[in-house]
């Protein structure tokens, strides 16, 4: 059973760097499910016309089509009920871990690494960017990183509750992971594809945590392309 997945990629079609994407490529993984992935950047809306959006990641699992990566989370979930579960005991804590690295995470990191993305586009793609994140931010990218250094420890900080729970299990779905650890690691699979900053302290039990969801199936999150400094 093959489903096809369209994800962000940069110049390079090899670079997937979305952290929706990198949700539904996990969460397809630990569903055992095997994907055609389609490397799709972000001028080219015709090709998503059929699923009548324009974000990504889109799944097509034979005539299903699916948007958004909450929503594939649970399709996956209803279709391949007897493959190891995304959301033991119903989905309220990983629900809370989306909704978090959605309205926490992702814009505090959006201002830490948004500066670096340009540069892995193609031209097209880097207008295209530019011109939506400024009109989104009312500022340029540049404007809107300003002072990352400074954010780092604060930005450390906005760990605390991950922390908290990674001191007790190693995943945030207890002995292994589920859809919490996946949808936290999509941001940080966003960060070490695009951005050289090293944004976790060695000794602290996310960047433990971190590498340990770097190794999870086969390597996948590991292996993928990502900046030079973060090839670790
Ligand atoms: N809520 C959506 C968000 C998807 C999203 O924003 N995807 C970005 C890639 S990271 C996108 O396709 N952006 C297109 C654009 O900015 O034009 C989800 O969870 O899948």
């Amino acid at each position: 059973m093959t489903v096809t997945l369209f994800e962000l990629c940069g110049a390079d079609p090899d670079l997937r760097f979305s952290p929706f994407c990198w949700r539904s490529r996990l969460a397809l993984a630990h569903k055992g499910l095997e994907v055609e992935s389609m490397p799709w950047r972000f001028t080219e809306i015709e090709r998503l016309e059929f699923a009548d959006y324009d974000k990504v990641p889109v799944l097509v699992d034979g005539d299903k089509v699916v948007t958004d990566s909450w929503n594939i989370a649970v399709y996956l979930e209803a279709t391949y009920p007897d493959r190891p579960a995304l959301f033991a005991g119903g989905p309220a804590a990983q629900r809370f871990m989306n909704a978090w690295a959605d309205t926490v995470l992702n814009p505090a990191l959006g201002r830490m690494i948004l500066c670096d993305i340009p540069a892995l586009l193609t031209p097209k793609g880097r207008d295209y960017f530019l011109t939506s994140r400024e009109k989104r931010f009312g500022m340029s990218v540049e404007a809107f990183t300003a002072g990352r250094e400074a954010r780092l420890p604060a930005l450390r900080e906005l760990f605390a509750p991950v922390r908290a729970v990674l001191r007790h299990q190693p995943f945030l779905g207890g002995s292994g992971p589920d859809y919490g650890d996946y949808a936290v690691m999509g941001s940080l699979m966003w960060a070490r594809c695009v951005s050289p900053l090293a944004l976790l302290d060695p000794a602290d039990e996310v960047y433990a945590w971190r590498e340990r969801m770097l190794d999870l199936h086969g390597g996948l999150a590991r292996k993928a392309p990502c900046v030079e400094s973060q090839r670790l």
